[in-house]
C-alpha cells in the first residue's frame, strides 16, 4: 500500500475501533510512515488519509480512542463510513469478552448496516495470540456478521505483517457488491477443491458473504 503517490484518489472513510490498546494507532501509522511509532492513548482521534497503489480508491482513517470513557463518542463517526476496521489483541483473553460485547454493540447500529467489517486481529508476533479461526469463534462472528460482508485478518502493528493485506480487503469489500464476493469465494474454494454454501439472507433477499478468501 503506497502512502505517497499524488494521482488523486476518490477518497472513502474508514472506522478504525477496538478495546484501547488493541494497536490501533500503532497501526495506522505504521501504515501511513512504515515505522514504529511510540504511541500515548488516544484521547479523542486520529486521521490519517492512505493512497493506495493498486486501486482508484483511497482511504481516510479515523482512528478514535477506544478507552471506555470514549466509546459512547465512536457513534459520532459511524455517518458516511463505507467500511468498519475492529481491531483484536489477540492475546488479551482477559477482554475477549468485552471486545466481543463493544463490536456487537456497533454493528446493531442503523447506521452501519451492510457496512463491510474487517476484524484485524493483531499482535500475532506474541506468543499465545489466538488465531482467526478461535476468534471468529470468541467473537461470535458469523451471527453477528448476518447481511455483511466480513472478513478476519491475522497481522502485527509492530511488524506490519498482513497489514496490507487487511486494508487490500477492506477496499475489494466496499467496492465489490456482496453478490459477487460470494461468487469469488465460491471459485477460490472450488479451486482448492473444496466447497461452499450460503445460506444466509438478509431482508433485500441479498446474498450474504462469510469468511476467509485467501
Ligand atoms: N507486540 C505487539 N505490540 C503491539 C502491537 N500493536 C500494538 N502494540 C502495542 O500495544 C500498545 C497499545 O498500542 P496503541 O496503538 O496505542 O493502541 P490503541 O488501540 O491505539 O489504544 P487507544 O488509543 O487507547 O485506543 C503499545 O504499547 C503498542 O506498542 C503488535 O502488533 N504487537
Ligand atoms: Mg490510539
Amino acid at each position: 500500500m503506497g502512502v505517497h503517490g499524488s494521482k488523486p484518489q476518490k477518497q472513502a472513510q474508514v472506522l478504525l475501533l477496538g478495546l484501547d490498546g488493541s494497536g490501533k494507532t500503532t497501526m495506522l501509522y505504521r501504515l501511513k510512515y512504515n515505522e514504529s511509532v511510540m504511541t500515548v492513548p488516544t484521547v479523542g482521534f486520529n486521521v490519517e488519509t492512505l493512497d493506495t497503489d493498486r486501486s482508484s480508491l483511497g482511504l481516510t482513517v479515523w482512528d478514535v480512542g477506544g478507552q471506555k470513557k470514549m466509546r459512547p463518542h465512536w457513534r459520532h463517526y459511524y455517518t458516511d463510513t463505507a467500511g468498519l476496521l475492529f481491531v483484536v489483541d489477540s492475546c488479551d483473553q482477559k477482554r475477549m469478552d468485552e471486545a466481543r460485547k463493544e463490536l456487537h454493540r456497533i454493528l446493531r447500529y442503523e447506521s452501519l448496516r451492510g457496512v463491510p467489517l474487517v476484524v484485524l486481529a493483531n499482535k500475532q508476533d506474541l506468543r499465545g495470540a489466538l488465531n482467526p479461526e478461535d476468534l471468529c469463534l470468541k467473537l461470535d462472528l458469523r451471527i453477528i456478521c448476518e447481511g455483511r460482508a466480513w472478513f478476519i485478518q491475522p497481522c502485527s502493528a509492530t511488524t506490519g505483517t498482513g497489514l496490507e493485506e487487511g486494508f487490500r480487503r477492506m477496499i475489494y469489500l466496499m467496492k465489490t457488491p456482496l453478490k459477487q464476493t460470494q461468487e469469488d469465494i465460491k471459485l477460490k474454494m472450488r479451486s482448492k477443491g473444496l466447497s461452499v454454501t450460503f445460506s444466509n439472507h438478509d431482508h433485500n433477499g441479498r446474498s450474504l458473504s462469510a469468511g476467509n478468501l485467501k
